[in-house]
């Protein structure tokens, strides 16, 4: 099982486009462990964002992420990070594939609705910086013996 930080941006909220891709990770399988509505901070933005507050586009990051309320969540899964990442598609919404989320619905490159962790080290760091442990509720989702093999 995988752990994965997701934020609905604020193109996503104010679009009221949450109900609808929070419906394509449920019905993906993914289960929902933690979910909270929040205000991005400037220094949240440049925790979150550490790798790219040199770089010529962050000013216009922050003032995006910073503009309205995110909702942040924790999914989990076999897998999840990649198979977020591939439900996501290209960080550019004009050149992600049709049938991803950004490539149905995002038509720009900073106004791409979803973050998601790239990786193992991103996620465990971006859980931490989004939710306090006790804020993570783990379950076993009574759907799982109808998601899946035993064996898989
Ligand atoms: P991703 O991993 O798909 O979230 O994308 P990146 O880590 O490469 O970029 C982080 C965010 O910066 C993206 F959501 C989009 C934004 N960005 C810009 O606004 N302008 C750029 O030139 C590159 C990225």
């Amino acid at each position: 099982m995988e752990r994965t930080l997701i934020l609905l941006k604020p193109d996503c909220v104010q679009r009221r486009l949450c109900g609808t891709i929070l419906s394509r990770f449920e019905a993906k399988g993914l289960n929902i462990v933690a979910l909270k509505l929040l205000q991005v901070t400037p220094e949240l933005s440049k925790q979150h964002y550490a790798e790219h507050v040199a770089k010529p586009f962050y000013p216009g990051l922050e003032a995006f992420i910073t503009g309205a309320p995110v909702v942040a969540l924790v999914l989990e899964g076999l897998e999840a990070i990649r198979v977020v990442r591939d439900m996501l598609g290209a960080t550019n919404g004009l050149k992600a594939a049709a049938g991803t989320i950004r490539g149905d619905f995002s038509s720009s490159r900073q106004m791409n609705l979803v973050h998601a962790s790239d990786g193992p080290e991103a996620a465990a760091r971006e859980i931490a910086l989004y939710f306090q442990p006790s804020e993570i509720c783990a379950y076993q989702p009574c759907l799982t013996p109808w998601l899946k093999a035993d064996d898989e």
